[in-house]
């Protein structure tokens, strides 16, 4: 695990599993329709309960680069934020995936949430690079807790992987 200070607000990057976050909201990575099949989204609603996807259905379509709210079910979490990124080769992904980013950290803040923590958002089954997702996503975040006022004292990065972990480490460490 990695921690930062960043206009006191901690920003931190660490290798786990996100479902078993205890932090006010956890970040799903989620598609259209908000249809929880695979991946981290398929991991959230196993762990969480069915509550979370009856929730998702009410909501409906959500566009991408933009984020949804629900309970977390069992999870240890209070919130799912379901954000969602771009898949690769549609245009414009980097733009998309930075609007998700924000739309869920201003969520979090209308929520009055004080901690999060997000996966890397279409790095996965939408298959965007590793390394444009770790840059995107570091950035945004660290640009937010710089320039905005907010109730969040948290931003975490839960890497499923070691390979996620250093394309993440690299980003933070030029912060
Ligand atoms: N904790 C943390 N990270 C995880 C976990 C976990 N438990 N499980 C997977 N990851 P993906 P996407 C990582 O495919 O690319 C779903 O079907 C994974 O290693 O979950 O945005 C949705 O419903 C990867 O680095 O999301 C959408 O249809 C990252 O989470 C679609 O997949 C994101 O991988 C979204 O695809």
């Amino acid at each position: 695990m990695q921690e930062k200070k960043i206009n006191g607000k901690t920003l931190r990057i660490m290798i786990g599993d996100i479902t078993e976050r205890d932090t006010d909201a956890i970040v799903n990575a989620a598609n259209n329709y908000l249809k929880h099949g695979g991946g981290v989204a398929g991991a959230i609603v196993r762990k969480g309960g069915q509550i979370i996807q009856e929730e998702s259905d009410r909501i409906g379509f959500v566009p991408t680069g933009s984020a949804a709210i629900t309970t977390a079910g069992s999870l240890k979490a209070k919130y799912i934020i379901h954000a969602v990124g771009p898949k690769w080769g549609e245009s414009q992904e980097e733009e998309k995936l930075k609007n998700a980013v924000l739309s869920s950290l201003r969520l979090a803040n209308d929520y009055k949430l004080k901690t999060i923590s997000f996966p890397a958002i279409s790095s996965g089954i939408y298959g965007c690079p590793k390394n444009m997702v770790a840059k995107v996503l570091i950035n945004t975040a660290a640009e937010y807790l710089k320039n905005y006022n907010t109730t969040l004292e948290l931003i975490e990065f839960c890497l499923f992987d070691e390979e996620s972990f250093r394309y993440f480490k690299e980003e933070f460490d030029k912060i």
